[in-house]
């Protein structure tokens, strides 16, 4: 049994040498070590010192290597113990996870190249902002790319996995491998990932992972309650996001994608879809990731769509009907009215146009085609505005009297520039409408707010001028400089600069840093705020116009503001919507910044849209999805330019 107090002892006696006793101590070994190289042979001596040295030539050559991934296994490693409160405040914690990108920068098989966007292919740019957050130089350099050589770049496209011969490509397809002359001087470096890049990918990371892990193939996800909505049951998020994971290098999570495209989208069930939402969000999807990566399997989705989506053309005035069954092929408009919205039937020419060119089939254009040259020549506009609805019996604008930039009008005025532009410039109807529209904006619509003097769309209301702006609104400075940059009016420019002050101040000015839906501007001078939130408008959806519109000013003028406005979003959209467990929420209240009353849903064009104009708009790579050779739907889908 054991006694507590018994105790065994081991006795170790340690060995004296010369009469000192073993203390460890440095002295000790150092003279103990010179007496044994004292006892060696001359030949022992000298193998030993040659060994010495040429180990420590080995060292240092090896040094800058072994360093370099010491960096990397750390930086990862940082990453993976990251821990998220509820919603997440702050961005600091947004440290950009490596992302899959740095896979394929190690060197490859050289008769490969990737059919990818240009920025998988270069060097990281050496320019930094000046206001950037710094990032270490080393991890840096784990992100680049070696450039190949130029005669390697023609004999395969492979986009990690994906691999088209050159033949295979659609011929009709912009060749996106030839390089595009630099439009700029101030481009001289070749662009890559930088650290705001990084944080898009990281939010975009982190948004799939909700996305994957509760709401997989469903429409949205519910990052709260951690569940998704159903909305068509088509898996609108995964689809929307295709083309936003292929640009921000995503590939395993969108070869996962893919493959529930293939055995999982079932565009043939019995489901009421409206017509313009599909249209925008899945067809315009379909085709983006179609010309991106030239894989038949998305065409081969969309032309069956586009099939399905065809019964809603067939109404007594060929103004199409808002809903369609994709199952049963019937089409019918919503149960309280015959009326479908202008913007809707109006925004779907982009996508119904490029399926025709693809499929070679006329009826998609000619539908959609119909529908523009009715509206073209109907009576019931203000100097080129439009009503917001339109009778499907009669073909005649309907509620007559209320003009917005906003809600039910904001995309035909958008698609009108962008399908005179997807046709080459040809179709001058649409341009004509296109700059009458304009006019008739700056006629009526246009105001200056007190006491800041902002520049802002109101509406029109039986002759009523309201001070009302949606954020929704925000597209227009966006889609006046892309017209400017295609030749239009200059003052077009001038007036998508103060609009885009307006839609930044529309974050600047509230607590959270976030717009809300709506807003009112204020025009009385004794007042002292410029902007007015009602209750009911206080809420923000993860909208994208706003940053839309900042790509595209950052690309015509290069002024890096544009940026630094987005990345504030950025950080104000992770601040306050971002879930720790995965996913983004839209919120109730924006000038509540203790709680901004988190709303539960994650919509697809967060994915679609605004991360994805947050990735171009902070990348200095202007051919990264060039402006001159494509153009952008509604959804920011992505379609060429049409050049025969
Ligand atoms: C998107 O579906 C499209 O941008 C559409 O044109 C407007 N609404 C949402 C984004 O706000």
């Amino acid at each position: 049994m054991y006694s507590p107090q018994r105790r065994d002892f081991i006795s170790v006696t340690l060995g004296s040498q010369a009469g000192r006793t073993y203390d460890n101590s440095k002295t000790w070994r150092r003279q103990s070590c010179w007496r044994k190289w004292k006892q060696l042979s001359r030949l022992q001596r000298s193998l030993i010192a040659f060994l010495f040295v040429f180990m420590v030539v080995c060292g240092v050559a090896a040094y800058p290597n072994l360093s370099e991934r010491w960096q990397v296994e750390s930086y990862h490693d940082g990453e993976l113990k990251q821990a998220e409160p509820a919603v997440e405040p702050g961005v600091a914690k947004v440290l950009p996870k490596a992302p899959p990108v740095t896979q394929p920068q190690k060197p490859r098989r050289s008769n490969l190249n990737k059919r990818g966007p240009p920025f998988l292919q270069k060097r990281l740019s050496k320019k930094e902002n000046a206001d950037e957050p710094k990032i270490n130089k080393e991890e840096n350099e784990a992100e680049v790319i070696p450039n190949e050589k130029e005669e390697e770049k023609d004999n395969v496209i492979s986009w990690r996995g994906m691999k088209i011969e050159p033949e295979q490509v659609n011929p009709a397809l912009p060749d996106t491998r030839k390089k595009e002359p630099v439009p700029n001087e101030a481009v001289k470096e070749p662009a890559g990932l930088n650290e705001r890049q990084m944080a898009v990918i990281e939010a975009f990371q982190h948004a799939w992972k909700g996305y994957k892990q509760y709401a997989w193939g469903h429409d949205e996800l519910k990052p709260i309650s951690k569940t998704y909505s159903e909305w068509f049951g088509l898996g609108l998020t995964l689809v929307d996001a295709l083309d936003t994971m292929w640009i921000l290098g995503q590939q395993e999570e969108f070869e996962e994608a893919k493959k529930w495209v293939l055995t999982d989208l079932n565009l043939g069930k019995n489901v009421d879809v409206n017509l313009f939402e599909t249209t925008i969000r899945i067809l315009g999807g379909l085709l983006s990731i179609y010309n991106l990566t030239g894989d038949q399997v998305f065409l081969d989705k969309a032309s069956e769509l586009g099939n399905r989506l065809m019964p809603a053309f067939d109404t007594p005035s060929k103004i199409p009907y808002s809903d369609v069954n994709i199952g049963r092929g019937t089409a019918h408009p919503p149960r309280w009215t015959s009326d479908s919205t202008v913007a809707e039937v109006t925004s779907i020419q982009l996508e119904f146009r490029e399926l025709s060119r693809l499929t070679k089939e006329e009826k998609y254009q000619a539908a959609v085609n119909e529908v523009m040259k009715h509206i073209h020549k109907l009576g019931g506009k203000m100097d080129g505005l439009v009503p917001m609805f339109i009778n499907t019996n009669s073909g005649q604008f309907s509620h007559l009297g209320v003009y917005t930039l906003g809600a039910r009008a904001d995309s035909y005025y958008e698609y009108l520039l962008k399908q005179w532009i997807q046709g080459g410039k040809k179709e001058s109807d649409l341009l004509d409408d296109y700059l009458q529209a304009i006019e008739g904006v700056k006629k009526n619509l246009i105001r200056k707010s007190e006491p800041k003097k902002l520049t802002f769309v109101g509406e029109m209301s039986h002759n009523q001028f309201s001070p009302k702006m949606d954020h929704l609104v925000c597209f227009l400075p966006g889609t006046l400089a892309l017209g400017a940059h295609h030749g239009l009016n200059a003052d077009h420019m001038e007036l998508a600069k103060e609009l885009m002050e307006t839609c930044y101040q529309m974050y600047a000015q509230i607590e959270t840093g976030l717009s809300p839906e709506i807003v009112h501007f204020n025009l009385n001078p004794h007042n002292t705020k410029d902007i007015e939130v009602k209750p009911a408008d206080r809420h923000n959806l993860l909208r994208p116009e706003t940053v839309e519109s900042l790509f595209y000013m950052y690309r015509f003028t290069r002024d890096k503001t544009y940026q630094d406005w987005g990345w504030q979003i950025l950080q104000n959209f992770n601040k306050y919507t971002r879930v720790k467990t995965g996913g983004y929420t839209s919120i109730n209240n924006v000038r509540k910044s203790e709680n901004p009353e988190p709303r539960d849903k994650m919509e697809s064009f967060f994915l679609g849209e605004t991360l994805k104009y947050l990735f171009l708009l902070f990348s200095d790579d202007f051919n990264l999805i060039s402006l001159d050779k494509y153009i952008f739907n509604t959804e920011a889908h992505i379609f060429p330019i049409w050049t025969t």
